[in-house]
């Protein structure tokens, strides 16, 4: 018989960086838990994803013990800059609102979460399956998978639904008892990492009429683009060569005679679409994550979403086993869904103003607001300043 636990105080589904942080900070709060991951560790790894964290991320990063590698090698940014017509426009975070942000690759994050994990001794069981959450609405949750090709079963007191957008958990809530809210949006991000010297020593958003551009970077010697392109865009059609083409096309000379190519090492096209489901809980499972929300990238926030609703749930779990308190888990889901519906409009705003969308009925009216929001925007500093103070990730 497996040595794996059969009962466990939090039972986490999904090892992404919402799970494995609160597994990580659950732990040091001597809060036994266990995760279950539906991919192989080297699958999680092997995603590209989010690179830009939240002052506020750091800190439950360094609470997490899980922030030596990040001071050493993440790049602090203390601004970002917008181009608008081939303009650039600097948002100095610093000078606007004194805080700074962290660029460090997502990937990154999940590694050391992951060997953090590992160094406790901590349990995770990768590639299981047909993980089903039940008697969540009792008092003795479990769960039951597949692992190793027995059907296994964990009891717990609580489940944290952590497996994303396509995951089970939030699935397994009565439909009658959940509100969705979606907004799809008509392009999506094809992303291409290289190593290759970052263009500029700051990320640059590109708002330009063939379409969004975003540089953006992972080291001195990594760089991770991204074009905006058509909903259900084939991968196929973007060859390498067209795609630093294009990149070309979008920025501004002077930037663009700074452009280091070269072959890519990943690339993908991710659908952008806003979405959010309340509540956040139903009886003893909690979502966290892309498991209860999405935001299209623009504003750098689906990453630092889960995070804040990781030192929630924490919070809440803490007070429940120190001091016998429901209080926090209880105010859980409204907490979380004040920030997140913040998060979603300033995503939703960010992609609205630099996106172009295809042209239809009063398009060309469209079109004229948001070259005239950006314009009052960008030559006022209370319009820079509420673009500096979302960018940063608003109070927790
Ligand atoms: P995740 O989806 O990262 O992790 C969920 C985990 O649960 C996965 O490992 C999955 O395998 C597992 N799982 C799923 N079903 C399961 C089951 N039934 N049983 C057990 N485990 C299960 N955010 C940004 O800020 N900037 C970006 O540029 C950016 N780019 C993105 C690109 C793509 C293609 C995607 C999908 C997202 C992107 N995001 C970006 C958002 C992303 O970073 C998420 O916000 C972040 O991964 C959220 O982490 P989790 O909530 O842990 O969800
Ligand atoms: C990234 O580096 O992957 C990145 C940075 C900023 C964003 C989105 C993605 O807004």
């Amino acid at each position: 018989m497996s040595d794996s636990p059969v009962r466990t105080q939090v039972l986490i589904v999904g090892a992404g960086p919402a799970g494995l942080l609160l597994g990580q900070l659950l732990a040091r709060a001597g809060i036994d838990n266990v995760i279950l991951e539906l991919r192989s560790a080297a699958h999680v790894l092997s995603r590209i994803r989010a690179g830009v964290l939240e002052p506020g991320t750091v800190a439950l990063l360094e609470e997490a013990g899980v922030a030596a590698r990040l001071h050493r090698e993440g790049l602090r940014h203390g601004g970002f800059e917008i181009c608008v017509d081939g303009a650039l426009h600097r948002i100095d975070l610093q000078a606007l609102v004194g805080q700074q942000v962290t660029v460090y690759g997502q990937t990154e994050l999940t590694r050391d979460l992951m060997e953090a994990r590992a160094a406790a001794g901590l349990s995770t069981l990768y590639e299981v399956d047909d993980v089903r959450p039940l008697e969540i609405e009792g008092t003795e949750p479990r769960v039951a998978f597949v692992h190793a090709g027995q059907r296994r079963e964990i009891r717990c007191d609580f489940i944290a639904g952590c497996d994303g957008f396509h995951g089970v958990c939030r699935a397994s809530i009565p439909a009658e008892r959940l509100r969705t809210y979606e907004k799809v949006y008509p392009f999506g991000w094809l992303g291409l990492l290289a190593d290759v010297p970052p263009v500029a020593p700051e990320l640059i958003y590109v708002r330009h009429e063939r379409g969004f551009a975003l540089c953006s970077q992972r080291s001195p010697t990594r760089s991770r683009y991204y074009l905006q392109v058509p909903a259900g865009a084939a991968l196929e059609a973007w060859p390498d060569s067209v795609f630093w083409a294009e990149l070309r096309r979008r920025l501004p000379s002077a930037v663009a005679a700074a452009l280091h190519e070269g072959p890519a090492i990943e690339k993908s096209i991710a659908p952008l679409r806003s979405f959010v489901t309340e509540p956040m809980r139903h009886g003893r499972l909690f979502l966290a994550g892309d498991a209860a929300h999405i935001v299209p990238p623009t504003g750098a926030k689906g990453l630092n979403l889960a995070a804040s609703d990781v030192a929630y749930l924490r919070q809440g779990l803490g007070d429940f086993y120190r001091r016998g308190s429901s209080a926090g888990l209880d105010a859980y889901s409204q907490r979380c869904l004040q920030r997140i519906w913040k998060a979603e409009r300033f995503s939703w705003w960010m992609t609205s103003l630099l996106h172009r969308f295809p042209s239809q009925g009063d398009a060309a009216f469209d079109q004229r607001l948001q070259e005239a929001e950006l314009a009052y925007l960008l030559s006022s500093a209370h319009g820079r300043g509420m673009i500096a103070e979302n960018y940063v990730g608003l109070p927790l």
